[in-house]
């Protein structure tokens, strides 16, 4: 049986990669076999593309190549990560993921929507979530953790744009939220950690029954 595939969307310093972790480990409490990973990265090829694209030394090229760059490291994590892990019944919890690609190229870069719609079509194919949970905070909470937590190391490319990019950012996964409602769910990631994770757990729950799962042979009880 195919596996799940649950992704983690929202802007810098929501708290994604927190709340994809827990919930890797929650489910994994339930004997689930999970597989956790990021984007962009998360296989070796996309991992180089990763560095390229956070650098920022491809900025210059504009976002229609970013976008390229996004999917060539897309497609090669989910033809050598994502569909395999899900073809043995694996769970996949994926930070970021083609929402982050409508969201910072399409919406805020301008890209073309048939361009972002075609690389969406060649690269996550039958791969597209089953559950996108999208942390939701004030531009200004997020970048206030952001920075707390990188404690003087430089910004990146993208957390060195303007407040105004952050909140635009965050009215464009909004709006998705609203769009995609069986698939995206919209948390509020303002409250304390244990409190979202609590949210995030009732929705899974409800949407996807992890505890009626077969759990994989081998795999902790
Ligand atoms: N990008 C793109 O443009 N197009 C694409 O297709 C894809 C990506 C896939 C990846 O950056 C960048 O790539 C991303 C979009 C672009 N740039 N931005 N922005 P990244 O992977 O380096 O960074 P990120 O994805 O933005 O993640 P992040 O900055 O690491 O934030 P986070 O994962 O959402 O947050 P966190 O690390 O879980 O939490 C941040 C801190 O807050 C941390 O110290 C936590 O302990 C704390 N935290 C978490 N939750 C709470 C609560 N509830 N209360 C208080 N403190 C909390």
């Amino acid at each position: 049986m195919r596996g799940r595939f649950i992704t983690f969307e929202g802007g810098e310093g929501s708290g994604k990669s927190t709340h994809a972790a827990l919930l890797a480990e929650r489910l994994a409490a339930l004997g689930l076999d999970v597989v956790r990973t990021r984007e962009p990265g998360g296989s070796r090829g996309a991992e180089i593309i990763r560095h390229i694209l956070l650098s920022g030394i491809a900025k210059p090229l504009g976002a229609e190549t970013e976008a390229m760059l996004f999917a060539a490291a897309r497609d090669d994590h989910v033809r050598s990560v994502i569909l395999p892990a899900l073809a043995s019944g694996k769970w996949v919890v994926c930070d970021r993921f083609v929402d982050s690609t409508r969201v910072y190229q399409g919406v805020l870069g301008n890209v073309d929507p048939k361009l972002i719609r075609s690389l969406e079509r060649v690269t996550v194919g039958p791969a597209m979530p089953d559950l996108t949970v999208i942390i939701d905070v004030p531009a200004s909470v997020g970048l206030a953790r952001a920075r707390r937590r990188r404690a003087g190391d430089a910004a990146d490319r993208y957390e060195s744009e303007a407040i105004d990019f952050h909140e635009r950012l965050r009215a464009a996964y909004r709006a998705l939220a609203a769009e995609e409602p069986a698939r995206i769910a919209l948390v509020d990631g303002r409250p304390p950690r244990d409190v979202v994770a609590a949210r995030i757990w009732e929705i899974v729950e409800q949407r996807l029954a992890p505890g009626r799962a077969p759990a994989i042979q081998g795999a902790a009880p």
